[in-house]
């Protein structure tokens, strides 16, 4: 009895968390986790952080933004979205999938700490000079300003 309650367990944990890997049907695309942080696992003195704050992508790849820390969101930034991609918005404390199809540079940031500079930077793709240096011009505020410039710089 013991046995087959356990198993039942099992497969239940198992059918659920392949139904969360499939929700956003990446079919077949890699699916990089991004975590929302309140202090960087890598550098104790960073606070606020997606880690990584620099992922790149395939087209059709997944993009999953984990809740590990409490009081994130994760949302792209105006004008920091190629042409023709949707943009997208988690909501607080909940996990999100998205397929990117469109490649170029995705601007995210979290709404509670983007001055503190809580942004992360997606490549899907190839991209051009032109493009970067678009994405680059964005104006930003607070911390977002450096920390993206120094995401910038390492493309
Ligand atoms: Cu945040």
């Amino acid at each position: 009895m013991f046995s087959r309650c356990m198993a039942i367990v099992l497969v239940a944990i198992f059918c659920n968390s392949y139904s969360v890997a499939n929700a956003a049907d990446c079919e077949g695309g890699k699916v990089h986790e991004i975590k929302m942080l309140n202090k960087s696992k890598t550098d104790p003195k960073m606070k606020m952080v997606f880690e990584p704050s620099f992922v790149l992508a395939a087209a059709g790849d997944c993009i999953k933004f984990t809740p590990t820390s409490k009081g994130h969101n994760a949302e792209t930034i105006k004008k920091m979205i190629p042409n023709g991609a949707k943009k997208f918005k988690s909501k607080m404390n909940k996990e999100l999938i998205v397929q990117l199809d469109v490649e170029g540079l995705y601007g995210i940031k979290c709404k509670p700490h983007y001055q503190m500079g809580m942004i992360a930077l997606i490549q899907v793709g190839e991209v051009s000079e032109d493009v970067i240096k678009e994405a680059a011009k964005v104006k930003h505020r607070g911390k977002a300003k450096d920390r993206f410039k120094l995401l910038f710089a390492g493309l």
